[in-house]
């Protein structure tokens, strides 16, 4: 039964309905009333912690009145919803987003002074919700900033981790992984304990007849409870706000099973309880790789199953057919680590609700899209038949059942081609056999997509050209990548956010990032570059102040600012940033120093996490703290060049990097990267980059001009060849990158067998990067990014007609294709 206030009553309601706050008076006796009571503090004891969550609870309210109407609204109108499934969402901190983009930051800033504190302190107290590893995460947090500021009627769907990616401390230059506890204090989560899930595992699967249906019943195994926590998305500049949904885990039955407390079993019914909570405890710290673990698919199976219970439970309360079922859900599978949905619907539809299996995979395949992130094979999702088996016997039916009527409908498409079958099959006949997960999302879903054109390309032609010949290509399109101008420019840089405001006719190019375009007409007005060139100097400095609190280096903030911060990975080469690094070093020891004098400044700055089970990872961030260590104690060196390290990147760490950066470096081998992100909120804040012909960094291009970005090495098409060539022809490793090897050798940056793996994969082990290959092209672009800052007139020029030219890399163009071409839904403008 509905628990609802009937009519004469409602009244009363009316009358007592919660008023937000509009402005400073309002906020402060929010704030006030929530150190008094919520936090039973007061004028005596509220240091700047309990002002941040006396603070973020007062917009906490705001946000969820908001909430509630747009809940009330969809409930209502019950439009078309689209469901962002994501194992990540990589959301930062949640204050100084929801005060802009409600438009309460100035009385936030007033209010907060008026009673004793700056607001730009507050805002550091937050502790950033850090549930994903890099690119895949936050993307999916930019895209539901776009979908709540664009009013689409969205949900995201994700796990509640208890310990999100790890904290990196560096350690006499090695990285050390500390836990990340972040949920002493959340004020920014509703826990719903009346929304509850049961999950089941393993168990056996038992065959029935139900009249003269044969139907398959899945019993016995073990229950784990979902308990939904919902985070409010506020949308920027309207009242949209929209939920993701986090699933947490605990024990079916409360906080432990009664019975074996009764019957004496304490312990191990607390065990009981900690074992299902592990579900939920930990995100998986690997970018771009998949280790197959066991709990891994338990945390998949959990959010999915849970999350597509709640989702035919709101289709079942408007009562419609479940033929209308795909004009009122469209699932996005952020990734293949959701792809069990697919299956876990179809048993929802053809065992629980009766529904015959071509009606419902009908259903299915109209229901699902799929996006891929990746072509690494490494990345490329499988489990063992035996693993699935084992935890869910009958999804494993049910995968088998799909593979067949797919690989039939195959052979009749291609009667004389039994090699096809083989090389599409969901089951890969190897030993062990394994489902081949990224094959299961495109057979069970209506739309395929790449996130950047180079991207789409290459997956058409290379991981799934088979299945191009078999659904033909429209199926298979391309959604190139985004970013939220709402936080990487307006947040992160709100001066340049003023400027640009001043000469945009307002603040509305936030919501219609094309009007960027109006800049170009001041590239060439003198006291707008000015300005332009202040803003660039004064988020140099506030970098450099971070740099010297955390490091102790001092970096000079007139040098150029050179940046690449991302996870670290082979395929992104930080390797040929620090190799780079070091034949600058030598190039600067070999001048005499009136020569010297006539350098270019440069400070290089890293950032990143190796995954803790990487080596190779862990031994280049080794490495460019060594060097750092010996370049910035170097007397005959000073300011000409410093090398960085900064630890612990993350999403408020990037807010003060990006804006800061003269250049940054977006430099995978060709073919590698899928689309990269940081390159585009670098742009957007007035750096240029430099970068190889890779992902977004194409496009990226097309739209600034290439006279604007700095293009180096060897293309995608041509890889393979090279690679061929590393291994079966004779291999010659460039001269200039010798000269660094024999450096590191010689023991300049410390005993040399610590790097031995990194110079041995160049040049032992088929250079399969390719750093040889580019560093000569490498080092030459780096010569020319010098020059051009020496003329600091056109360097400006560059900087803001890129910037001009950016409007096309706002998530909001990104989520707009999605809806038009992949989901199908409409905004929902709320009426009062
Ligand atoms: C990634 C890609 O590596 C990255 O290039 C892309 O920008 C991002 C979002 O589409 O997705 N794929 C992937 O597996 N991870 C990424 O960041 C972890």
């Amino acid at each position: 039964v509905e628990a609802s206030i009937p009519e004469p009553q409602r009244e009363a309601w009316r009358r007592n309905k919660t008023q937000g706050f509009t402005d400073a008076e309002g906020f402060e006796k929010e704030m006030v009333r929530h150190v008094e009571t919520t936090l039973a503090r007061s004028v005596y004891n509220c240091d700047e912690n309990a002002a941040y969550s006396a603070t973020s609870l007062a917009f906490r309210d705001r946000l969820i009145l908001e909430w509630n109407k747009t809940q009330q609204s969809q409930t209502l109108k019950d439009p078309k919803r689209v469901y962002y499934l994501s194992l990540e969402f990589l959301m930062g901190r949640a204050l100084d987003n929801a005060m802009l983009n409600i438009g309460q930051k100035d009385s936030a800033k007033t209010g907060l002074s008026d009673l004793g504190f700056r607001i730009e302190d507050i805002i550091g107290q937050e502790h950033d919700a850090a549930l994903g590893n890099g690119g895949l995460g936050r993307l999916a947090a930019c895209f539901l900033d776009s979908l709540a500021s664009l009013n689409y009627p969205a949900w995201g769907y994700g796990l509640r981790y208890r310990y999100g990616i790890f904290k990196q401390e560096i350690i006499d230059g090695y990285q050390v992984e500390v836990p990340d506890y972040w949920l002493d204090f959340n004020p920014w989560e509703f826990p719903r304990h009346d929304v509850v899930v049961d999950i089941q595992f393993y168990g056996h699967v038992r065959k029935d007849t139900a009249g003269d249906k044969a139907v398959s019943i899945w019993e016995g195994g073990e229950i784990v409870q979902a308990t939904a926590y919902d985070v409010p998305i506020p949308g920027y500049d309207t009242p949209t706000t929209n939920n993701l949904r986090l699933w947490s885990s605990k024990a079916s039955g409360g906080e432990f099973d009664f019975q074996k407390f009764n019957n004496g079993d304490y312990e191990s019914s607390v065990a009981d309880q900690q074992r299902a909570e592990t579900i939920s405890a930990v995100l998986y710290p690997n970018d771009n790789l998949e280790r197959g673990k066991e709990l891994r698919l338990k945390q998949q199976y959990f959010w999915v199953a849970a999350s597509l219970y709640d989702i035919v439970r709101r289709f079942k309360k408007s009562k419609r057919d479940w033929k209308e079922f795909p004009q009122q859900v469209a699932i996005q599978l952020n990734d293949t680590h959701p792809t069990l949905a697919i299956v876990e619907l179809q048993r929802i539809l053809i065992d629980i609700e009766g529904l015959s299996w071509d009606f419902a995979w009908d259903i299915v395949t109209s229901t699902f899209g799929y996006t891929n992130h990746t072509v690494l094979p490494e990345a490329l999702e499988k489990w063992s038949v035996g693993l699935i088996q084992h935890l869910l016997p009958r999804h494993l039916q049910i995968i088998y059942d799909i593979n067949l009527f797919f690989l039939q409908t195959v052979e009749k498409q291609f009667p004389n081609d039994r090699d096809i079958l083989r090389r599409v099959s969901i089951i890969e006949e190897s030993q062990p056999k394994m489902v081949r997960m990224a094959f299961l999302a495109i057979v069970g879903s209506h739309k395929v997509n790449g996130v950047a054109e180079l991207h789409s390309d290459l997956i058409k032609t290379t991981i799934f050209r088979d299945f191009v010949e078999i659904y033909g290509p429209d199926k298979f399109t391309n959604v190139t990548n985004g970013i939220t101008p709402r936080r990487w420019l307006h947040q992160a840089n709100p001066r340049l956010s003023e400027l640009i405001a001043s000469k945009c006719g307002g603040k509305n190019y936030l919501k219609d990032l094309n009007e960027l375009s109006k800049l170009e007409e001041f590239v060439n007005d003198k006291e707008f570059r000015k300005e332009w060139a202040e803003i660039k100097y004064a988020n140099k400095v506030r970098l450099a102040k971070h740099i010297k609190n955390t490091t102790g280096v001092t970096v000079n903030p007139s040098s150029l600012f050179d940046v690449q911060v991302k996870r670290i990975h082979e395929y992104k080469r930080q390797q040929l940033n620090i190799f780079g690094v070091i034949h600058r070093y030598l190039s600067l020891k070999a001048l005499s120093p009136a020569e010297r004098k006539q350098q270019l400044p440069r400070v290089s700055i890293f950032g990143g996490k190796a995954a803790p089970g990487y080596w190779m990872a862990k031994q280049i961030i080794h490495l460019i703290n060594a060097v750092g260590k010996v370049v910035n104690n170097d007397p005959e060196i000073g300011d000409l060049l410093k090398v960085i390290f900064i630890e612990d990147y993350n999403v408020s760490k990037a807010e003060i990097i990006c804006p800061a950066s003269d250049i940054s470096e977006h430099i995978s081998t060709a073919g590698t990267e899928a689309s990269g992100t940081s390159n585009m909120k670098f742009v957007l804040n007035g750096g240029l980059i430099i970068g190889t012909c890779d992902g977004a960094n194409i496009e990226i291009t097309r739209e600034i001009g290439e006279n604007n970005i700095f293009l180096f090495g060897n293309l995608a098409e041509d890889v393979e060849d090279l690679r061929h060539a590393h291994t079966y022809g004779s291999h010659t490793i460039d001269s200039n990158l010798e000269k660094v090897f024999s450096a590191i050798e010689k023991g300049t940056f410390g005993p040399s067998e610590d790097f031995n793996a990194l110079m041995a994969a160049v040049r032992h082990h088929g250079d399969f990067y390719l750093v040889s290959d580019d560093f000569n092209s490498y080092i030459e672009t780096h010569k020319l990014v010098d020059e051009s800052y020496r003329n600091q007139d056109e360097w400006l020029a560059k900087c803001i007609t890129s910037v001009a030219r950016m409007g096309f890399f706002s998530s909001d163009r990104c989520i707009n294709e999605y809806a038009d071409e992949i989901w199908n839904i409409e905004p929902l403008v709320e009426q009062e």
